[in-house]
């Protein structure tokens, strides 16, 4: 018999805004696997633990198959007739602004365009906002303001070229690990790069970094006014850069100059010698780069931020030169597509603006649209207020989860329960937003869908399907422009695939531009659907190029493109602006609420865990919500490590798991976002964060909110594997995570007078018949509790009066043993691997499931370095994400063994 041969389909990892290149390959039987593509020059082979588990995500369990409509299934007719007219009938009643779409920068290119298309030209409102408002808007916003343009000036490879690295608010080597490699490996080769991090928290990437500054928070506008003015007095401004390519200095620097070093010091809590070690560093180095992200962008001062960061590389003519500018790194793996596409209620497509009303006729023609916006629309935080007001009455929602996602999220959930209508697109069947849709859309989903996506180096390539689409899913695209030709539009969304509506984009980036905007794939505009299929990668305005010529500000050094190589900026005098910034400080604590809450992420889970919390590799490195606290502010609010601690802001309150480590600055907590209802009790971060925005872009400040923290009197804690996901609603705080043949759970109750043997049935869902192992000493409190059902575990319950001390991957391990002898059952109730393995800790290693206490055990034996450790136990030789954490174990028992 001839073996049918895999087929390997070259598309791209629908995580992070790195854009890596990825080959999956679908074999005879079905199976799924996925490898980095060599070729691919985001990444050139390497992925990161999130991308080598992409084939662990794609089952379809709780996958959302059909349209619903009031929790019934629907057909797509009637679905789609429903949003449709309830739409227009809203409109027609109300006007156009009574509609809203919040969608997401993990749409593909050609949804997002499709959308925003249906929105800003059809219906004749701004109303589409993107959860990019919550990640990028900062960022557009500094750019616009210093170059006329949201424009991205670099390269990744600048970030080889560089002397200086400085990442600023920027967790790289858990958040973007493929561009942290790339910097560790470009270090590598060539030891005299230097790196700076700017971040409070002491983070894994601190590890490549030759000095910290851990910067009180929001601290980074003084730090880089004072990074100006220092420039000024020390000789180090590129004047002739200056005076032909900008405008404003004088006053920048006259700002800049509001406080003196003492004063930079008390506002960034960095000594003096700190600062003038870092300044006199970046005087010196030409070749710098400062990339930026959340730390930077998620503040009330996020815009001022950006432009304090871009007046310092403007003033030394750092910017569109290998290896030296500015470089916001984008989260979302299609962040700028949908600035491309014009996705934010402020914007119009293709980088044009919505106050100019010679864009607006521009793109009306182009569309042959009947109304074009004429004003900006409603910005997320916004938006979601005219919900809650009732001036939005009716609302879609595309693959994003604002009721998790979105600051104040009790006060969000409760405007979209409130709203008369809600759709929601999504490829889940249950999610803590999903749950109050009056229509639910089934969308397609990765790797079932083709289009484009754009890195942060505005580098496009293809996602292409290798999977059948599951039950009536449809592509995002398809369903919008199903409902735009129902609305009446049918000319203007007769798309007949993805390839059209990429053509149509491309089409309109070129029209009228002449070389006066910044985003120009005009050459694409053309393209087939066999051109569509072959596209490589590449990088725009690679594609202008082709078409006519390089436009204005384009500067080609080296192999590829970068912005503002020759200078020219697209702001009418074609010089780019300094902005005038004056730091100032802002403290939000209060004696109610003395502490600095701080959110953010973790190495293995994307976002809101739809997709990460399917994996059982993915969900073992962090299993459950946590919060960090410095070891002096845990003794001052009795907060033990491993504890429960209840955090509260006004708006709400979370139970999460207490970390206590000196990574954390004193006074501030750090907690990361991906926890919701359907992994915990009460994890939900966003419930505490308040709807505080820049000003400028209108980004809620997701970084600095005042809390205070309290001791949860847990009198139990339990721990739980079980074969089947497990409800434990009745316990006030619980944790679920995925693990190989089941689920894990981390529990506490206040009470420990429980009918624990009940509370365990209920837990694993065992039926009468089961089969009981148990081990009761009520004096200790200590209670364990298995089921078998034939030579099966199908759960394991361990309750303790203090944090149960079980190997939870030996737990884990039990669910896919074979308990055939009355020994191995009773070694599960005696709660100790019983001689047969050893406690592999947490594991750090996602890749090879390699455990803290296994690598502390290698270095106990004399592996001194990460390789080492790799030659030994294979741990980080694969992905690579963990070798910050590998080096931090190394470090921590030489220490030990230096004692
Ligand atoms: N593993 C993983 N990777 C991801 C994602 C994910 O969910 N999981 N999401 C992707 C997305 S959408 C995004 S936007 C990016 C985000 O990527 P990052 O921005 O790197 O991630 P965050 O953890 O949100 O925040 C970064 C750092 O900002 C620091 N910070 C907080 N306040 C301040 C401050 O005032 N000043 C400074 N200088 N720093 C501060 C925090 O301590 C934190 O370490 O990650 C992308 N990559
Ligand atoms: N406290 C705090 N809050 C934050 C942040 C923070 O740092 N701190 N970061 C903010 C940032 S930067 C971001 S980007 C947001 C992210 O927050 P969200 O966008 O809310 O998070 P996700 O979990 O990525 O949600 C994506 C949703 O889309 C669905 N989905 C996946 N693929 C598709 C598809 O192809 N089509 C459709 N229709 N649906 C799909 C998924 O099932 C999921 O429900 O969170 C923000 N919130
Ligand atoms: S760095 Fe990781 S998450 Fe980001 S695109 Fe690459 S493989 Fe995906
Ligand atoms: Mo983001």
């Amino acid at each position: 018999m001839e073996i049918e041969e895999a087929r390997e389909v070259r598309t791209t990892c629908p995580y992070c805004g790195v854009g890596c290149g990825v080959l999956a390959k679908v074999a005879a039987d079905g199976q799924v696997s996925v490898r980095g593509d060599p070729d691919h020059p985001a990444n050139f082979g390497r992925l990161c633990s999130k991308g080598s588990a992409l084939a662990e995500t794609i089952d379809l369990d709780g996958r959302l198959l059909h349209p619903e409509i009031h929790d019934r299934r629907a057909g797509w007719d009637e679905a789609l007739d429903l949003v449709a007219s309830t739409f227009s009938q809203t409109i027609a009643e109300h006007g156009p602004d009574a509609i809203a779409f919040y969608v997401s920068g993990q749409l593909l290119t050609e949804d997002y365009y499709v959308a925003n298309k249906l929105m800003k030209g059809f219906v004749g409102s701004a109303n589409i906002d993107t959860n990019s408002r919550l990640c990028m808007a900062s960022s557009v916003a500094g750019h616009r303001r210093a170059f006329g343009s949201d424009t991205v000036p670099g390269t990744y490879d600048d970030l080889e070229f560089a002397d200086l690295i400085v990442l600023v608010g920027s967790n790289l080597a858990w958040c973007h690990p493929v561009l942290y490699q790339r910097i560790a490996a470009a270090r590598e080769k060539r030891p005299e790069m230097k790196v700076v991090l700017v971040d409070p928290r002491r983070t894994m990437t601190a590890d490549i970094a030759d000095m910290h500054l851990a910067i009180a928070p929001d601290g980074d506008v003084a730090l880089f006014t004072g990074l100006l003015a220092y420039l000024g007095q020390h000789n180090a401004l590129d004047r002739a850069y200056i005076t032909t390519h900008t405008t404003g200095f004088g006053q920048a620097l006259f700002a800049a100059s509001a406080l003196d070093l003492v004063g930079v010091a008390a506002a960034t809590g960095l000594s003096e010698d700190e600062l003038g070690r870092f300044y006199s560093l970046f005087a010196a180095t030409s070749k710098t780069v400062t990339v930026y992200s959340q730390g930077v962008n998620q503040s009330s001062s996020g815009t001022d931020k950006v432009n304090a960061i871009i007046n310092c590389h403007l003033a030394t003519g750092r910017i569109g030169k290998p290896g030296a500018g500015p470089f916001s790194v984008t989260g979302q793996p299609n962040a700028m597509g949908g600035r491309e596409v014009g996705g934010m209620a402020n914007m119009l497509a293709a980088h044009m603006e919505i106050e100019n009303p010679d864009h607006r006729d521009r793109v009306q023609r182009f569309w042959n649209a009947p109304a074009v916006a004429g004003k900006p629309g409603l910005k997320a935080v916004e938006m979601f207020k005219a919900v809650a007001d009732g001036h939005i009455k009716a609302l879609w929602i595309m693959a994003t989860n604002p009721v998790d996602s979105m600051p104040d999220a009790d006060a969000v959930e409760a405007a979209i329960k409130a709203c008369p209508f809600v759709v929601v697109s999504d490829v889940l069947a249950r999610t803590d937003t999903v749950r109050h849709a009056h229509v639910r859309l089934p969308a397609a989903a990765w790797g079932e869908k083709d289009g484009t996506v754009t890195n942060s180096e505005r580098r496009v390539s293809r996602q292409r399907a290798f999977l059948r689409v599951p039950g009536d899913a449809l592509p995002d695209w398809r369903i919008v422009a199903e409902v735009g030709k129902r609305m009446g539009f049918g000319e203007a969304f007769s798309y007949a695939s993805p390839a059209e509506v990429f053509a149509e984009h491309a089409a309109l980036s070129g029209f009228e531009n002449d070389g006066a905007r910044d985003f120009d794939i005009g050459a694409y505009a053309g393209v087939d659907g066999e051109g569509y299929e072959a596209l490589e990668p590449f990088q725009w305005p690679e594609g202008g190029a082709q078409a006519g010529g390089w436009p204005e500000g384009v500067g080609t050094t080296g192999l590829q493109a970068r912005f503002f190589a020759n200078g020219n900026f697209f702001t009418p005098d074609r010089k780019a602006r300094f902005i005038a910034i004056r730091p100032t400080t802002e403290i939000r604590t209060s004696p109610d609420y003395p502490l600095i809450l701080n959110t953010g992420r973790i190495r293995d889970h994307w976002h809101t865990m739809t997709r990460t919390g399917k994996s059982p590799r993915l969900s073992q490195h962090i299993a459950e919500p946590f919060v960090e606290i410095h070891p002096a502010d845990a003794q001052r609010f009795g907060i033990g490590d491993a504890d429960i601690a209840r955090v509260s802001s006004p708006r709400g309150d979370v139970l999460v798991r207490a970390l206590v480590t000196a990574r954390q600055r004193q006074g501030s907590l750090f907690a990361p976002m991906h926890w919701t209802d359907q992994f915990s009790a009460k994890g939900r971060l966003d419930t505490l964060t308040a709807p505080l925005t820049d000003p400028i872009s209108g980004q809620p400040a997701l970084k600095h909110v005042a809390v205070r923290i309290e001791k949860f009197a847990a009198k139990a804690f339990g721990f739980a594997v079980a074969r089947q996901r497990p409800e434990p609603n009745t316990a006030p705080y619980w944790a679920v995570a995925k693990c190989k043949g089941g689920w894990r759970v981390e529990l506490a109750f206040a009470d420990d007078d429980i009918d624990w043997a009940g509370f365990a049935g209920s837990l694993f869902g065992t039926s009468l018949g089961a089969e009981i192992s148990a081990y009761h000493d009520r004096d200790a409190g200590q209670h364990r509790i298995a089921a078998f059902d034939d030579d099966q575990l199908s759960g394991a319950l361990f309750v303790a009066p203090s944090p149960v001390a079980v190997s939870r991957g030996w737990a884990a391990e039990q669910l896919s043993a074979d308990h055939v002898d009355r020994r191995s059952r009773l070694a599960i109730v005696a709660g100790r691997p019983g001689g047969i393995d050893v406690d592999r800790g947490a594991i750090v290693c996602s890749c090879f499931g390699v455990g803290a206490n296994q690598i502390a055990e290698a270095v106990r034996r004399g592996c001194g370095s990460v390789a080492a450790i790799g030659a030994a136990l294979n741990a980080g030789t694969n992905c690579g994400s963990c070798r910050a954490e590998i080096r931090v174990i190394i470090d921590a028992q030489s220490l030990q063994a230096a004692e």
